[in-house]
């Protein structure tokens, strides 16, 4: 890969409040000083911090196993149980303390103590166990976000079993195939959920994946979140309520190798088939738990909301375990941003006093549409840091985000990390010096570097394949049952033990690092390298757009020419009207970036075709890009005719 023009002009710093500086625990000082440590001593940094902010039931001797590499492994002698470390430990201090407060999609609220969930927990330990879940058996969770996934995952770390979540808004077939390659004993789910007003049914799903085959699959445990019916299999499905009658609030929770595998989480909208990435119990909860010390400095008084649903990583790791295993006080909301009115969010926010808020881009870009209005109606002011992960965040959203609904004092923590990774990567901690759209430097302990295809590590300004030079704790250990799948996806590199991620980006002269995306969302126009991340930006700083996305085309002159997929923020303009917008576009994009960047066709639709997480489907855009015929896999499409939007010429 030769020089990928670096186009992004950004060059607003943002230093940190005093206020800022002098309330968070971690300090420039002490930044520096892990830094430095880190790098004299990779393991011994690691280690040091495992003992310190993990319970372990056996000490571990070992630091880092790279005897089968490159399935590494951390802590491995070392014993611990993570629902312990999530939740019992914190009974001495704060077992009154509110764990879990959760807003139902009708503005239903409940809370649960850390004592209240550890019951709860606990009984459902004992459920699992008395429907005949032991140790390594592996346990499918397809449920809304309601408290009860998350006191199934708990359930499941506490007796070594493994769970996977599937996200609820996945299909049937999309169940049966992580089901199956899983080699699942259990499914829990629930009649259905309460989303914007409606509710959905979800056990269906679950009928029809068992439809055929998954004679593994034994029993299902259906919670019952919404007054609908449900049908009921006899002699397979139990109701959560019955299963659990009698059961005992205490379970002593088991004692599993550091290197046990917590859960898989299947990765989504790829091509082939769907890839198991397993985590380790030890590894995984130590990363978890640190970045939210580090990236959010969480602590007593915080109230902390990530919006993830619990089907992703980041439901996982900033959801279900990491805020957890500090003690501190999560916010669950079932419902949509837009319902009852786009206020949503911002109301929950109020209610509920929320300190530390971290969403999606595609979230705050969707609510950005709405204008000031609306968050301006609501008290954010305890609002003290946010965050952003998913995808590159384009300066226009950093800056709405930071300065309605930050009121230009929080802190955006843009957390550069994979569902592969377990935890924030490359993310700024709440004092360092932000720029709008880059997820700034590797947290200490990352060794991360940028290369070009022969495997040199390129220099500042310079773009090409980000890799993470050496093993970190919560690295995926395997892709389920896959080995070779795992060393060539992720250590394709000849001669470089190389963690690779997939993604391009590259270092700017202070060493921040900016993700251009995707390696496969890299243009080259006439023999120029670009981004499509920064063609996107400058699209949607034009005061019509509110969302775009950029896919390459195969072209005969130039290699590749730029198709645009655009969302206005008005009624899509007819007949003149339109040939004059798209004609502004682009040149606006000219101006922005340079001629060379200026799209060659330009296509509206209302929404982008995005999949239920969120993440835009671009090989689905570069197929209509190309007036080829789709022949992909659509169904993890939230809204699939949005396609034919896109297909119609004009
Ligand atoms: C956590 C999560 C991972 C991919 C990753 C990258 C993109 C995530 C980002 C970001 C730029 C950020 N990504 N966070 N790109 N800035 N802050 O999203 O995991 O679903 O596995 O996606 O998402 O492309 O490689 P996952």
């Amino acid at each position: 890969m030769s020089n990928i023009e670096s186009i992004l002009t950004e060059t607003r710093l943002f230093q940190p409040s005093d206020a800022i500086k002098q309330s968070v625990a971690i300090n420039e000082e002490m930044l520096a000083e892990m830094r430095a440590k880190a790098s004299e001593d990779h393991v011994g940094f690691w280690s040091d911090l495992a003992k310190e902010k993990l319970v372990w039931t056996k000490p571990f001797t070992v630091g880092l196993d790279e005897s089968n590499a490159p399935h590494y492994k951390w802590f491995t002698d070392g014993e611990l149980n993570v629902s312990y470390n999530c939740i019992d430990r914190h009974l001495e201090t704060k077992s009154d303390k509110t764990a879990i407060i959760f807003e139902g999609d009708q503005g239903d609220v409940e809370r649960y103590s850390y004592k209240e969930l550890h019951d709860q927990v606990c009984r459902f330990a004992n459920t699992l166990t008395a429907q005949g879940i032991e140790q390594g058996d592996r346990v499918i969770i397809y449920m809304p976000m309601i408290p009860q996934a998350v006191i199934a995952m708990q359930a499941c770390a506490r007796i070594g079993a493994i769970h996977s979540v599937v996200f609820g808004g996945f299909s049937a077939e999309a169940l049966r195939d992580r089901i199956e390659n899983a080699n699942a004993k259990l499914v829990i789910t629930t009649n259905g959920s309460r989303r914007g007003g409606k509710t959905i049914p979800l056990k269906g799903a679950v009928d029809a994946a068992l439809e055929k085959g998954c004679d593994h699959v034994k029993k299902v445990i259906v919670y019952r979140r919404t007054d609908d019916e449900v049908s009921m299999k006899e002699g397979r499905d139990i109701d959560w309520m019955d299963a659990e009658a009698g059961m005992s609030n205490y379970h002593d929770p088991v004692s599993v190798n550091a290197e046990h595998p917590l859960f898989l989480l299947y990765t989504s909208g790829s091509t082939g088939t769907p890839k198991g990435v397993q985590h380790s119990s030890g590894g995984y909860l130590l990363n978890a738990h640190l970045t939210n010390e580090w990236m959010f400095d969480l602590n007593d008084d915080d109230v902390f909301w990530c919006t993830a649903d619990v089907g992703w990583i980041t439901g996982h790791s900033y959801v279900a375990y990491g805020p957890l295993s500090v003690g501190a006080t999560i916010v669950m909301f079932e419902g949509v941003p837009t319902y009852p009115d786009a206020g949503r969010f911002w109301q929950v926010c109020q209610d509920h006093g929320v300190t530390v808020f971290y969403t999606a881009p595609t979230a705050i870009r969707a609510l950005m549409k709405f204008g000031a209005d609306l968050p301006n109606q609501y008290d954010l002011s305890k609002l003290r840091l946010l965050g952003t992960v998913g995808e590159p965040i384009n300066p226009e959203a950093w800056m709405w985000y930071h300065d309605v609904i930050g009121r230009g004092e929080c802190p955006i923590i843009d957390t550069w990390w994979q569902t592969e990774t377990g935890a924030h990567m490359i993310a700024p901690f709440p004092i360092t010096p932000l720029k709008p759209g880059s997820c700034t430097q590797p947290l200490p302990g990352i060794d991360a570097a940028i290369l070009d295809e022969e495997g040199n590590e390129l220099g500042r300004g310079e773009g090409g394949l980000l890799v993470i030079k050496k093993p970190w704790p919560s690295m995926i250990r395997n892709v389920w049952g896959d080995d070779e799948r795992y060393k060539s996806t992720y250590f394709p590199l000849k001669d470089l033990p190389y963690y690779v991620v997939g993604d391009s980006a590259y270092q700017d002269d202070d060493g921040y690092f900016w993700i251009l995306g995707r390696v496969d969302d890299v243009l080259n126009v006439s023999g120029h390298r670009l981004g499509t991340m920064e063609i996107e930006s400058a699209l949607v700083s034009h005061h019509l757009v509110a969302e775009a996305a950029i896919v390459g085309r195969p072209h005969d002159i130039k290699g590749e020419a730029v198709a645009a997929f655009v969302v206005l923020n008005v009624d899509i303009p007819k007949g003149e009207a339109r040939t004059a917008l798209i004609a502004e576009l682009r040149d606006h994009v000219a101006k922005e970036i340079g001629p060379i960047a200026k799209p060659d066709d330009i296509r509206f639709g209302t929404n982008l075709p995005k999949t239920r997480s969120g993440k835009i489907m671009r090989r689905l855009l570069r197929t209509i890009a190309k007036g080829e015929e789709i022949t992909q896999d659509t169904s993890t499409l939230e809204d699939p005719s949005i396609l034919e939007q896109f297909q119609k010429k004009k």
